[in-house]
Order: structure tokens, then sequence, then C-alpha cells
């Protein structure tokens, strides 16, 4: 422990009364200013005085992704808009964005909470490090930017895609240090392999931090062995500052979630009652250390569950678990509910499977049929037609004995399957059309 990273080994009592004095301040603020919250409390019946104890936080109905677009674009500004320097949407939603406001303080503890992440898994000012997220609207950009700089790291703002360059510039500059979805990690060397280039003898690297969409510890494993690197999972979401809500330490096992900036809660999705540590159910945040834009119980659509015990790094902050999806990821095929990252985990497991994968959800004749589409190795596909029917068959019996669903299996060729460089889409649901 070092004096810059007291607050990461903070006693649970000292936390607790923190977060306390937060949420009241908070609780104060957005009664007095956001339009949205003022009319929600007065209609509940409360008000900041209420408020004797941390508990007290269940009175409060929670804040709903819905909420935000009906209050889009300033319903839930606590602060003058003079006061306001940012804003980033969320992605890959349809109909209007979310709109989340910053102000200066808003910026520097964001960064601040980057800086603390990336300081915890062991990057040093002597690192380069190449920043391969959407810069813009998408806050894995400009965010982690400077919370790269607040460390500083030299930080070279390349952004998504434009794959070809950014191998260039992690060749020219010595990159140790990248931050990636992991689907274009994957992407990434399978272009670089392309080029005759070994990404772990050709570079540099040694870290590695991948979030932004779920993925399986089988396809961490995978990006390890490619890149020859220690890869992290990074967990958040614009309507809490974007990344740098909860990160993985040098256990990699779970990520401490930053609790002297948001208070966490459990529940069942179902019913809304919270449940306990150790229970999986939807991850429910209160940001309490922003200014601009507090958003109060916030559902996230995310599925965790939260360690009971203590990290062995010693750090108080409690752990949450690799995200199995979002409540609304998962499909029901057959009265079966199947997340797709349980497919992958099955996938990503076997050697001979390449490096992305699709689900399509068909109906035929009112029978939904799943199918999944998986890339193998590129010298497997060429080879005879009867390994290929075994493999088939293999994936088939595993995620059979996973699923309890037989799908369709159909092997297609090592980078036939569409890419992105951002968030990948995975699932294909024919049937709503
Ligand atoms: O994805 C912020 C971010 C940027 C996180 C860079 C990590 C790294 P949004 O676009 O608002 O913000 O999407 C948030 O992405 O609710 C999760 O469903 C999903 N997500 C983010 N990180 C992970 C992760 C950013 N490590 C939504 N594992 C969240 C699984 C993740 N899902």
């Amino acid at each position: 422990m070092s004096s810059n990273n007291k607050i990461e080994y903070i006693a649970r009592e000292e936390l607790e009364s923190l977060q306390f004095r937060r949420l009241k301040d908070t609780l104060e603020r957005v009664y007095k200013s956001s339009p949205f919250y003022r009319k929600m409390f007065k209609e509940n019946g409360l008000n900041p005085s209420k408020f004797k104890s941390l508990k007290d936080l269940s009175l409060i109905p929670f804040t709903t992704r819905q909420d935000l677009r009906d209050n889009f674009p300033y319903g839930l500004l606590s602060v003058p808009l003079e006061k306001v320097i940012r804003l980033h949407t969320s992605t890959g939603t349809t109909g209007k964005p979310k709109a989340v406001l910053f102000t200066q303080k808003d910026i520097d503890q964001a960064s601040e909470l980057i800086a603390r992440s990336m300081r915890m898994t062991g990057a040093k000012r002597d690192d380069v490090f190449q920043n391969m997220m959407s810069y813009g609207l998408f806050t894995g950009g400009l965010i982690f930017h400077y919370g790269a700089e607040k460390l500083g790291l030299l930080v070279i703002p390349a952004g998504a895609g434009n794959t070809e360059r950014q191998i260039q510039l992690m060749r020219d500059f010595k990159t140790t240090v990248i931050h990636i979805t992991p689907s274009y990690a994957l992407y990434l060397a399978d272009v670089m392999e392309d080029m005759g280039l070994d990404p772990k003898h050709d570079l540099s690297l040694r870290i590695a931090y991948l979030g932004a969409e779920p993925y399986s510890e089988e396809t961490r494993v995978k990006i390890q062995d490619i890149f020859g690197v220690d890869a992290y999972n990074s967990y958040g979401l614009s309507e809490m500052n974007g990344p740098g809500v909860a990160f993985e330490c040098r256990e990699k096992e779970g990520m401490h979630l930053w609790e002297d900036n948001f208070i966490m809660e459990i529940i069942d999705p179902s019913t809304g009652k919270v449940l306990e540590d150790g229970e999986e159910g939807e991850l429910v945040l209160t940001s309490i250390n922003r200014e601009a834009m507090p958003i109060l119980r916030y559902r996230t659509g995310d599925l965790t569950y939260i360690y009971p015990e203590r990290c062995r790094c010693g750090r108080t902050h409690r752990r949450i678990a690799r995200l199995k999806g979002r409540v609304d990821d998962m499909f029901i095929v057959r009265g079966v509910n199947v997340f797709p990252s349980e497919i992958e985990r099955v996938l990503m497991s076997l050697p001979e499977v390449g490096r992305n994968y699709q689900i399509v959800l068909e109906r035929e004749k009112n029978l939904d049929k799943l199918r999944v589409r998986v890339e193998v190795k590129g010298d497997l596909f060429n080879g005879s037609l009867e390994h290929l029917r075994k493999l088939e068959d293999r994936i088939r019996t595993r995620l059979r004995s996973e699923l309890m669903l037989t799908p369709q299996v159909e092997l297609v060729e090592a980078g036939s399957l569409p890419r992105t460089t951002g968030k990948a889409k995975r699932v294909i649901d024919k049937r709503k059309i």
C-alpha cells in the first residue's frame, strides 16, 4: 500500500460511512436540482432528511433505461448547464440514445478511477498505451484516455479500426499496454497472422484491458496466449462514467467495484427483491460521487453476483463476478433459457474452434431452431469431410450437455463471419421479423 492507493484498502466501516456521506450529498443535490428526481421523491413522499442509514436506500424506486430516455436530454441534470463540460452517450440502442453529462469534477473523478485501475494492474509511467476503443460519444475512448494520461503513460489515441495502422503503431512505438474489445483483439490477431506476423513475438505487449462486451474466461485465456499478455477484465457503463466502475486486480478473480464512488446491489430481475452476496441477479448501481447527473438505483440489466469473501489482494472494495450477460441478452428456445456466454464458453474450450462464432435463431413451422455458426482453424477446413463431420458432432454433443438443447452446428471457414472493431453482435434473432 502506498499513500496514493490508501482508498483501495480503506476499512469497511470507514468505507460505508464515506458512502453514506456521499449518498446524503447526492440526495440533497438531486432533490434540489434534478426535475426527474424531485418529481420521483415527491410522488413517493420522500425527502433527503428521511435517510438515516445506507439501508434506507431501498426506499428509493429503481431508475430504468426508459426513465433516462423519457427524460432525454436534461431531465436528470442536477447542476446548471454552465457547469457541464462533456457529453457522452450510450451505444447500441435503438431510438433516442441515453445522454450522460459531466462537470469538470466528474471528468477528473472518472479519470482518477481509470488511473487507479490501471495502477492496480501494474501499468507504469514508462508504459506506452494504445487505446483501441472508439473515440467520440463512446466512453471507452476519451474516459480511458484521460485516466491513462493522469497516470502519466504515453497515450496513443488510435481509436478502433484501421487495423494495419494499429499494427504499425504498435510496432513503431513498442506499445506495451492496450485497451480493446475482446472481439477486436481476436480480429487483430487474425489480421496479424494473415500478414505473416506473430502477435507474441513481433509486438512488445504486456498488458491488455478487455471490456465493453461480455466474453468468457476461455476467451481471456486465448487472448493471453496469442499476445503473450496479462489480460484484465474491465466493466463499466456510460450512465456511470463509462469504464472504471469495476476492474480486476492481479488476482484476476472478479472485479473490484469502486465502492467509494458507487453503491451496488444485486436484485432479482423479476421481483426487484434485493439478494444476498453470492446470489446471482441484476446489478443495480447508485452513483454517489457524480455532480452533473447522479443516478439512483439504476437497473444496469447486467447479470452477476458479489463475491462474499475478501480478495487475496487485501483490497476492501467488494468484487463482482465476470458478467454472465444482460437480462435482455438471454433468449428462450423451446422453453430453455440460453445465455450467449454459455455457448461461447463451450466453443472457446475446444482447440479446433477458431476465433469467431454467431448464433442464429430461426422459426420453422412454429418450431424454434438454434443454429451455431462456428469458425474452425484455417487448415482444418481444408481437411477431410469426415473429420469436419466428427468435429460438428463433438461440438453438438458438448453444447447439448451444457444447454439441454440440440443446436444445429455449422462449421465455417476462419475469417468468414462478420467482424466489428467495436462491440460484437453475436446473436441474430430472425424469429421476430
Ligand atoms: O461499454 C463502457 C466501457 C468501455 C466498459 C470500455 C469497459 C471498457 P456502454 O456502451 O454504455 O459503456 O455499455 C455498457 O456494456 O451495461 C454491459 O452490458 C456491457 N459491458 C461493459 N463492460 C463489460 C464487461 C461501456 N467487462 C454495457 N463484461 C454494460 C461484460 C460488459 N459486459
